[in-house]
């Protein structure tokens, strides 16, 4: 465990809940244990660490949420990694489960688009939508070729998603088209936990401070 003490923790969490929409100051510093009882996992002596890297976060993912998609989980990695360092700071950390826990609908539209843009080019193509459709839909292997099926289904999609006509989805595509079908939300893959998971975990992560 990092040797961060009490003081520095309550210091740290007075600033971060500042700029946190969805965290109390109290929740806040249960974050930053979690956070550090995640990092000092893999925490080498005397090497600076940033924070949780892909695999780890990824490992956290699965454990902790449920998720088995690489390519969702290298998604939700992206869209925590804010200033893409290629790790998640506690900043980014306690910023991100915001958001990831109790976000509202425009939150979520947002999460879910940096989620699917794999090239961080703020646009969905029909190359980003692909692999995701079917990676989310193909379970089992079938005689037919399960290509040309999702290359319909990313036809459908675009039909309905892309209002501006021009072969790929934008933030204002996909925000539009939520908004008018909230199931829409995570047409190209689950990206957010399901209840059951995020009350495990806030009832595992805030409850341990009362018995501190
Ligand atoms: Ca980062
Ligand atoms: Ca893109």
């Amino acid at each position: 465990m990092s040797a961060m003490n009490r003081k520095l923790i309550q210091t740290l969490a007075e600033t971060i809940s500042k700029h946190v929409k969805h965290f109390n100051k109290t929740e806040v510093e249960c974050l930053i244990r979690e956070f550090n009882v995640l990092l000092g996992e893999q925490t080498i002596p005397g090497k600076a660490v940033t924070g949780l890297d892909r695999i780890q976060f990824r490992s956290i993912l699965h454990n902790i949420f449920k998720m088995t998609d690489d390519m969702i989980m290298d998604g939700v990695f992206r869209a925590f990694d804010k200033d893409n360092d290629c790790f998640v700071s506690m900043k980014e950390w306690i910023e991100g489960l915001s958001v990831f826990l109790r976000g509202t609908l425009d939150e979520h539209i947002k999460y879910c688009f940096d989620v699917y843009d794999l090239n961080g080019d703020n646009s969905l193509a029909r190359e980003e939508m692909f692999p995701m459709l079917k990676n989310s839909l193909i379970r089992q292997p079938t005689e037919e070729d399960p290509d040309e099926g999702i290359k319909d289904l990313v036809d459908i999609t675009l039909k309905k998603m892309d209002h501006d006509h021009d072969g790929k989805l934008s933030f204002s595509d996909f925000e539009k088209s939520v908004k008018e079908e909230n199931l829409l939300l995570e047409a190209f893959g689950t990206c957010l936990p399901d209840t059951t998971s995020i009350e495990a975990f806030e009832q595992r992560v805030f409850q341990e401070q009362l018995y501190q």
